[in-house]
């Protein structure tokens, strides 16, 4: 009789358990307005009985497609490079088990979370490596909140180097500040993976050729989509080798917060890029303004695809003649760059395998001309949900436009299209090139005023 009482007590307790974690486990009770990671996910966590939440990262080899187009052979968090972004509220108990399936052993450092010493993460100095197979436990209380990130600690170049990051969001326990409509996480990374290869070199120290915005390059980046007066705020991460000044269009926002925590009001100025460094995580925000923005790194090559970093420049170098002449040695041969380089954005030409064009991305005008760090903010007025609401209709008499109409307001268009590299394919209807293949352009008729 006692013995069935205890099960019935214990099996009350159990559901009255289970339902707790049921209720806290959906996103519409959550104390927060989940983060949004654009191509990336929130990993999910059960309840213990002690109240703590339980999260399971495995570390492990992973193909992760940077474009479609291209996949590379890296080291990811649950299949995932950047890792699945941990959501939690300060204050919090979190038991986070890691197994190690990578071949050499690793560690986990949760960056800028105040932790035990024991839980830093440091293979050698605070633990014990995480052999291959084993699995380690890391229990600690949040003591605080703000955009902070997760990372392998041991053989760092490589292990980092092939992708294992991710966000460590902790939320205040109560609102600070205006309320936040749209709250993005974007980690900023780059790699260097020889064309027509699969495995990112991580022995690289400087010149890489891969640019990425939570491991995806343009055109592969997912839009950030937002309503015209949302308060948006966004956070970047960067534990990679390279800074990269973040530029938004369209918009002046204010740095909010870094790793070390948040920035007091009377401390923040207004800007319209923000640099984070390696080991930094920086947050914005700013009042959304109808449109479609551009957000890059202002690095000039950062915003841009795999290229050859030996190509010669030939801007103004006249190259009439020369295709003709190497095309007895090399066939394929094209003499380009000598009116810059957005001739690429439609040549599509082929590349060795598995690699990206330099810059490409169909815009509602044409080419984009951008790869790498690029995505677009896309703010619509009156919009009821969140879904790409595609191209931005433009009010009349908005967009930049060419100055040659004639008398009925009709453009006056050129009416001769010509290859950029074979002057000789003319047609007087848009087309391509006999060939090779190009998008025809217009010629330019003389308008040069004689
Ligand atoms: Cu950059």
């Amino acid at each position: 009789m006692m013995k069935q009482v205890k099960f019935i007590v214990l099996a009350i307790c159990l559901m009255i358990d289970s339902q707790i974690v049921m209720a806290q486990d959906k996103q519409e009770n959550l104390p927060y307005a989940p983060v949004i990671t654009p191509n990336g996910s929130t990993l999910s966590w059960t309840r213990d009985k002690d109240g703590a939440k339980v999260f399971h990262l495995t570390v492990e080899p992973c193909k992760h497609e940077i474009a479609p187009g291209m996949t590379i052979n890296a080291w990811c968090y649950n299949g995932q490079t950047p890792g699945p972004m941990i959501e939690v509220v300060e204050g919090d108990r979190v038991r986070i088990y890691v197994t190690n399936k990578l071949p050499e052993q690793t560690a986990v450092h949760w960056h800028g979370i105040f932790v035990p010493s024991g839980m830093d993460g440091i293979s050698g100095l605070t633990q014990k490596g995480i052999q291959p197979g084993d699995t380690f436990k890391y229990e600690f209380t949040l003591k605080q909140h703000g955009t902070y990130m997760y990372h392998s600690h041991g053989d760092e170049m490589t292990q980092m180097g092939l992708g294992t990051m991710g966000f460590f969001i902790i939320h205040p326990k109560n609102q600070i500040g205006p309320k936040i409509d749209r709250d993005f996480a974007i980690f900023l990374n780059e790699w260097f993976v020889e064309p027509g290869t699969a495995t990112p070199n991580p022995n690289i120290m400087t010149d890489f050729n891969i640019f990425t915005f939570n491991s995806r390059a343009f055109p592969g980046t997912e839009p950030l989509v937002a309503k015209t007066g949302d308060r948006v705020r966004i956070r970047f991460g960067n534990v990679g080798q390279e800074s990269h000044p973040i530029h938004l269009h369209g918009h002046s926002f204010k740095i909010v917060a870094t790793d070390g925590g948040d920035i007091p009001e009377s401390a923040q100025w207004p800007e319209t890029t923000v640099s984070v460094f390696p080991g930094q995580t920086r947050t914005i925000e700013f009042i959304a303004k109808a449109g479609d923005w551009a957000m890059h790194c202002h690095r000039r090559h950062h915003p841009m695809n795999a290229m050859g970093h030996n190509i010669p420049h030939l801007i103004g170098v006249n190259q009439d003649g020369v295709e003709e002449k190497v095309n007895k040695l090399l066939p394929d041969y094209m003499a380009m760059g000598e009116k810059g380089m957005d001739e690429m954005t439609e040549m599509h030409m082929q590349g060795p395998e598995n690699t990206l064009p330099m810059m490409g991305g169909e815009g509602p005008f044409g080419s984009v001309g951008m790869g790498g760090m690029f995505t677009i903010l896309k703010v619509r007025d009156n919009i009821t949900d969140y879904k790409n609401p595609g191209w931005y209709p433009n009010p009349p008499g908005t967009v930049a436009e060419s100055i040659n109409k004639d008398n009925e307001g009709n453009k006056n268009m050129p009416t001769t299209y010509v290859c950029p590299m074979h002057p000789e394919a003319k047609s007087d209807k848009p087309g391509n090139c006999p060939k090779c293949g190009m998008k025809l352009k217009p010629e330019i008729t003389g308008h040069e005023g004689h």
